[in-house]
C-alpha cells in the first residue's frame, strides 16, 4: 500500500512538473522580440497609387479586383495571398473633398468578400459592410461624394464572420483624401518620396511558407504574429532624400497593438489621426494603435543616418498575469529602417498650427448618450445579428457614446461613417494622441471612452453601418452591432431630448439623401 501510495505520488508530482514545464514554455514561447534581430535588407515596397479612370459626370472611376495570387513575403518562401490588383495587399487609393467617386470591385477570389471603405462618410449601402457581400464573379459598383476633411483611411474586407480570415490573407489598402485648407499646408506631400505609407501587419508562417493559424488557441484576441510585413515587406528600408518625411501609419493587423517610436529615442510630431489633422502638431516619442487605427507623424533625419522605427511593448491596460503575454503586451519589433541619404533636401517644419476642428462635435451640444458595454466577446450583451438594428440615430444631431470596457482583455471601438472626439478617455481628458478627430479607439480593460460624434447628411432606415471592435476575431465571433440613421421626422421627436436612455423606434422608407 505504502509503495503505492509513494507511487501515486511520484506520478503526481512528474505530471505537475511536465504541466508546469509545457506552461512554462508555451508561457516563454509567446513573447516575440525582433529588436536588433531585424537586418532590414529588403526595400520597402510603395503600393502603385491607382489612377482613376474618368466616368460619366467627372466621377473618378476606381477599378478594384480581388484576387488570389503567390507573393513571396519572406525571401526564399511562396506564400498563398490574396490581394488586391496583386496578389498582396493592393494599391493606394486617393481622392480630394468634392470629388465624385464610383467603385467598381470585382470579386475574382473563390468566396464571397465585401470591400469596406474604414474612416469613410457615405451612405451606408455603399459601406461595404456585412450587408454589401460580393459574390464570386460579381462586380460592386457603390458610388458616393467625397465630403470630409483630409484624412488617411483605408479598404478591407468586412464580411460577417470571415472578416479576420480576409484580412490575414492580404486584402488591404491605403486610401488617402486630400482637401484644399491641407493641401495648402506645408507639410510632406510627395506620396512614395517623403509621403510614405506604413501598412504594419503581423504574420506567422508555416515551413512551407503558407500562413499560419497555429498562436489562435493560447491568445484571447485571436492571432498574433512574429515576423512583422510593412506594406508586404519584411525587414524592410526606405531610402530618404528629404529632412523631414511623413510617415502614414496604419496598423492592418488583425489583433496586435503597436506602441510606435524610434530605436534612439528621437521625438516626431504628431499631425494626425483617423479622422485627419489635428488641431496643431504634438511632439511625442511614441504613438500606440490598435487595430484600425491610424497616425500621421513626422520625423526629422540627419544627411547620412540610419534611423530604426520600433514598435515598444504597448500599453493595452491592465490586463494582468499571464494576460499580458498572449495578447502581445510583451512584445517588440522592429518596423522599418529609414536611411537618409548624404545629401537631403531641406523641407520646412510642420506648420504650428494645421487644421481648424471647425466641424468637431462638441459634448455641451449632445442631445443624448448611448452605452456601449463591451465584454469578453459581446457589446451589450448581445451578440451580431444582422437581422436586428441595435441603435437607431436621428441624423445630424451630436451624440455621446459611451463605450465601457467590463471584460479583462483589450478591445478595439470603431464606428463606421463617422469621426469622433474624445471628450474623456480612462477618467481624465485624453492624452495628446487621442486629441484629433478619430474613428477607432483602443479601450483597456476596466475604462471607459467618451465619444462624441454626429451622423450627418445621409439616412437610409434599412440599411445599417456598423460599430463594433477591430480585433478581428472577436467581430467574427459577434462583437459587432448594428445602427441606422434616420431623418428626424421619422424619429418622432420635435427636438433633441437629452437624456441617457434616449431610445428611437425604428422606421421605414427608402434611403436618402438630405440637402
Ligand atoms: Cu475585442
Amino acid at each position: 500500500m505504502r509503495r503505492f501510495v509513494l507511487a501515486a505520488v511520484a506520478a503526481g508530482v512528474a505530471a505537475t512538473v511536465v504541466i508546469a514545464a509545457a506552461a512554462w514554455s508555451v508561457w516563454s514561447g509567446a513573447a516575440v522580440d525582433t529588436t536588433g534581430e531585424v537586418g532590414f535588407e529588403q526595400r520597402l515596397r510603395i503600393p502603385p497609387l491607382l489612377e482613376p479612370k474618368s466616368g460619366a459626370d467627372g466621377r473618378k472611376v476606381f477599378d478594384l479586383r480581388l484576387q488570389e495570387g503567390e507573393a513571396e513575403l519572406v525571401p526564399g518562401r511562396t506564400t498563398e495571398t490574396w490581394g488586391v490588383n496583386g496578389p498582396y495587399l493592393g494599391p493606394t487609393l486617393r481622392a480630394e473633398r468634392g470629388d465624385e467617386l464610383a467603385m467598381r470591385v470585382s470579386n475574382d477570389l473563390p468566396e464571397p468578400t465585401t470591400l469596406h471603405w474604414h474612416g469613410m462618410h457615405l451612405p451606408a449601402a455603399a459601406d461595404g459592410g456585412p450587408h454589401q457581400p460580393i459574390a464570386p464573379g460579381a462586380t460592386w459598383e457603390p458610388s458616393w461624394r467625397i465630403d470630409q476633411p483630409a484624412a488617411t483611411l483605408w479598404y478591407h474586407p468586412h464580411l460577417m464572420g470571415e472578416t479576420e480570415e480576409h484580412v490575414y490573407r492580404g486584402v488591404a489598402g491605403m486610401f488617402i483624401l486630400d482637401d484644399p485648407a491641407a493641401d495648402a499646408l506645408e507639410l510632406p506631400d510627395t506620396y512614395g518620396v517623403d509621403d510614405i505609407p506604413v501598412i504594419v501587419q503581423d504574420k506567422r508562417f508555416e515551413d512551407d511558407g503558407d500562413l499560419s493559424s497555429s498562436q489562435r488557441i493560447i491568445s484571447p484576441i485571436g492571432q498574433l504574429g512574429d515576423t512583422l510585413l510593412v506594406n508586404g515587406t519584411a525587414d524592410p528600408h526606405l531610402e530618404v532624400e528629404t529632412s523631414r518625411v511623413r510617415l502614414r501609419l496604419l496598423n492592418a493587423s488583425i489583433a496586435r497593438s503597436y506602441a510606435f517610436g524610434f530605436a534612439d529615442g528621437r521625438a516626431f510630431e504628431l499631425i494626425a489621426t483617423e479622422g485627419g489633422l489635428l488641431d496643431a502638431p504634438h511632439e511625442l516619442e511614441r504613438v500606440q494603435l490598435s487595430p484600425g487605427e491610424r497616425a500621421e507623424i513626422v520625423v526629422e533625419l540627419e544627411a547620412g543616418e540610419d534611423v530604426v522605427l520600433r514598435s515598444f511593448e504597448p500599453d493595452v491596460g491592465s490586463v494582468g498575469f499571464p494576460n499580458g503575454r498572449f495578447v502581445g503586451a510583451d512584445d517588440r519589433f522592429d518596423v522599418l529602417q529609414l536611411r537618409a541619404a548624404d545629401d537631403l533636401a531641406e523641407t520646412p517644419p510642420v506648420p504650428a498650427t494645421l487644421a481648424a476642428q471647425d466641424e468637431s462635435p462638441e459634448a455641451d451640444d449632445a442631445a443624448r448618450v448611448r452605452r456601449f458595454e463591451l465584454s469578453s466577446r459581446s457589446i451589450n450583451d448581445r451578440g451580431m445579428d444582422m437581422d436586428r438594428i441595435d441603435q437607431v440615430v436621428p441624423v445630424d444631431e451630436t451624440e455621446i457614446w459611451d463605450v465601457e470596457n467590463t471584460s479583462g482583455i483589450p478591445h478595439s471601438f470603431h464606428v463606421h461613417d463617422t469621426r469622433f472626439e474624445v471628450a474623456e478617455f480612462a477618467g481624465g481628458p485624453p492624452p495628446p494622441a487621442l486629441s484629433g478627430p478619430k474613428d477607432t479607439i483602443l479601450v483597456p480593460p476596466g475604462e471607459t471612452a467618451r465619444l462624441v460624434t454626429r451622423f450627418s447628411d445621409y439616412t437610409d432606415p434599412e440599411t445599417p453601418y456598423m460599430f463594433h471592435c477591430h480585433l478581428l476575431e472577436h467581430e467574427d465571433r459577434g462583437m459587432m452591432g448594428q445602427f441606422t440613421v434616420i431623418e428626424r421626422a421619422r424619429h418622432g421627436l420635435a427636438a433633441p431630448s437629452p437624456g441617457p436612455h434616449a431610445r428611437a423606434r425604428s422606421a421605414s422608407g427608402p434611403p436618402s439623401r438630405r440637402g
